[in-house]
């Protein structure tokens, strides 16, 4: 393609990805289909990856850009971004009312829920999302725009180009998503987030952010700081505004007059609390009018114009009956008490995860206590504290044997978890097959908990690579089979054996490796034999795989009992190799070796171009090496290099190289 042509397109294709992302994720009414998305997507990449000077700030390729960063810059917030003062009562509220009333009779209000989150402003300049900062203390923040450019629903160029705006918002991570990371984490036997602000706090100050990008984090936009447009007079006309530049507003803004409207807006939103897809922890009230609040002023901590109701936490009393135990995937034990039905936040709840040994010692729980719960965030229940210990009871220890094959337990330095290591556990192994047959893994649909369970249970299967040795017979001597079902099984197990080996390295089931960890590594090993063989350093060095992952790949694979079931899936015909697209193979045979900072490229992108035309990267200069590819700051390697003669290059050549 020539360039003229690549920058016309490249245009065409930013403006229908951005277009088509504003419609997916900020007014949830997708016009698209995701696989025609990604294929507009990849069409950009392509473009960019042979000519990098047209890529843009807002090109929707660069979300996820740069790599990890040292400190966060400070800004300051030329409009501070004030907090609101709290009232806990209806007679608070009143009162703030007959304030604004003495002094503005015709006063009118915007309601709004408060979004239990992280406050955040948004630079445009030009319609261009230029930076992004946290609230801080209100006057400094820090800088988080690498961050803040991995969520979707934030715009990075807005519908019209106006010269300038700054807008407030909250940061917040949907329920939904808070509940499958901390499932995440309690498979891995990590320390987990609290509630959904804690996690979207830890999420967005992120020093990577591949790893922000992996939370979903969302947005709702509030209020204006700054505006190059003048004429707008009001709050609920300026939410209109941000709502038409394409801003994802908080969908609740109500306008009333009266303080029986206010009241009774009040508990409409308490009212809708449970069923919201995110954590909120009041009603915002705000006088509307932008003159008034001139008037009205604030104080050195808040503006007086504004108020933010606080709704009590919704707390019952209940008894636990029991305390169940239950193996996972990777043979933590996870204690869950189990107690009298109770209806609390919007539907009935009758067991909490005690997550561990530490937490049951610092609630002090028993068997048959009385216990007070809450749904923290308003989704997962959770025992608050003991009310009531049951008479002659006694302190509860969790079993010191797996529940499943009564293997003893063990907890392992550091880790609050206890687990079964014994890889035959029946347990880990039906959650194993599970998490392997998933759609994340290897996607092989009907193959679900209640199937493989049969499958174990009749002696079919005993390890995960038996999937592949399955035939229709077996499947037609299971309860409820028949001759259709049994064949669309077996043509879905065939067909798994074509994934990417991106799914197989998830569906493995390794410890801290994850879906976005098994296509990196997929990517950067590109076969099943490198990535078995792959050293401490080359894992490590592996962009976004930290110590700990690394550690965990290299422990799966030097259990003799991995490597067979390998060699076993392989034979089998499971494809072991990354399918990623191949461009040419112009570096075919050539190795470089990564060194310093890039200008443009991150590790991960200059080697992912290296793979795509056939090239390798390796972690240190040997004879073998044919580049160095040297950024700023290159250290011994370069020194490496030069004794052994081997031609160093920057940044600038290795694009000649690709565009040639
Ligand atoms: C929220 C929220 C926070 C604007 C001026 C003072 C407070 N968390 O949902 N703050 C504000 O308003 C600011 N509105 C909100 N809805």
């Amino acid at each position: 393609m020539e360039m003229l042509e690549a920058m016309v397109r490249a245009r065409e294709l930013r403006d229908l990805l951005n277009y088509h992302s504003r419609k997916y994720y900020v007014e949830d009414s997708p016009e698209i289909e995701d696989d025609e998305y990604d294929k507009l997507q990849r069409e950009l990449v392509l473009i960019e990856t042979q000519f990098p000077s047209l890529i843009t700030p807002d090109s929707p390729t660069q979300r996820v850009g740069g790599s990890a960063q040292g400190m966060f810059e400070p800004v300051t917030h030329t409009v501070p971004l004030e907090s609101l003062q709290d009232a806990f009562s209806l007679d608070e509220v009143r009162a703030f009312d007959a304030r604004i009333k003495a002094e503005f009779p015709g006063a009118e209000y915007a309601v709004e829920p408060k979004i239990d989150g992280l406050s955040v402003a948004l630079e445009y300049e030009n319609g261009v999302f230029v930076r992004g900062s946290t609230r801080g203390d209100g006057n400094v923040g820090e800088d988080v725009t690498a961050n803040l450019r991995t969520i979707k629903s934030i715009p990075l160029r807005l519908k019209r180009d106006i010269p300038f705006i700054e807008v407030r918002g909250e940061v917040f991570m949907p329920r939904k998503v808070f509940a499958r990371l901390v499932e995440k984490q309690e498979e891995n036997g990590e320390k987990t987030f609290k509630n959904p602000r804690n996690a979207a706090a830890g999420s967005l100050r992120q020093k990577n952010p591949g790893i922000t990008a992996s939370r979903e984090l969302d947005i709702f936009v509030f209020n204006i700081q700054r505006c190059s447009e003048e004429g707008i007079t009001g709050h609920k006309q300026s939410v209109e505004f941000m709502k038409e530049l394409g801003f994802r507003t908080i969908p609740i803004c109500n306008k009333v007059k009266t303080i029986d409207e206010l009241v009774e807006q009040i508990e409409e939103i308490g009212g809708m609390r449970a069923s919201l897809a995110y954590d909120t922890d009041g009603a915002v009230i705000k006088t509307d009018s932008f003159a008034q609040r001139e008037q009205i002023g604030s104080t050195a901590k808040f503006p007086r114009w504004a108020l933010a109701f606080k709704y009590p936490p919704e707390e019952k009393e209940t008894k636990v009956t029991d305390i169940e135990v239950t193996v996972g995937r990777t043979g933590v034990l996870t204690p869950t008490a189990v107690f009298e039905p109770v209806f609390i936040s919007g539907s009935t709840v009758s067991r909490a995860t005690l997550h561990n040994q530490d937490f049951i010692d610092e609630k002090g729980l028993r068997i048959g206590d009385t216990v007070v719960i809450r749904k923290a965030g308003e989704i997962i229940p959770e025992v608050v504290r003991v009310t009531a210990h049951a008479p002659g009871s006694e302190p509860y220890i969790l079993p010191g044997v797996c529940p499943s094959c009564a293997a003893k337990v063990i907890r392992e330095e550091g880790e609050a978890a206890v687990r079964c290591v014994n890889p035959e556990c029946p347990a880990q192994l039906l959650r194993n097959l599970i998490h392997f047959c998933s759609r994340d893994a290897m996607d092989i649909e009907g193959l679900g908990d209640s199937v493989l369970e049969k499958l174990t249970q009749a002696g079919l299967v005993n390890k995960v690579s038996d999937i592949y040795t399955l035939k229709k017979e077996d499947f037609l001597t299971l309860e409820g089979f028949k001759e259709k079902s049994s064949q669309n099984l077996i043509d879905a197990i065939e067909r798994s054996k074509g994934n990417d080996l991106s799914k197989l390295v998830f569906a493995l089931g390794i410890r801290h490796i994850g879906q976005k960890a098994g296509k990196i590594l997929a990517d950067r090993f590109r076969t099943m034999g490198a990535l078995m063989n792959a050293d401490l350093e080359s894992l490590s060095q592996t962009d976004t795989v930290g110590g700990i992952m690394a550690q965990s790949v290299i422990d799966f694979f030097s259990v003799e009992q991995s490597r067979r079931e390998i060699e076993a899936l392989a034979s089998l015909g499971v494809n072991m190799n990354s399918l990623k697209e191949q461009i040419d193979d112009r570096f075919a045979g050539m190795t470089f070796v990564l060194t310093g900072t890039l200008p443009t490229y991150s590790r991960n992108e200059a080697s992912e171009i290296i793979e795509k035309y056939g090239g390798k990267t390796a972690s240190s200069v040997s004879k073998k090496t044919t580049y160095v590819l040297a950024g700023e700051e290159a250290g011994s390697k370069l020194t490496k290099a030069r004794e052994l003669g081997i031609e160093v290059i920057d940044e600038n050549r290795f694009i000649e190289m690709i565009n040639n």
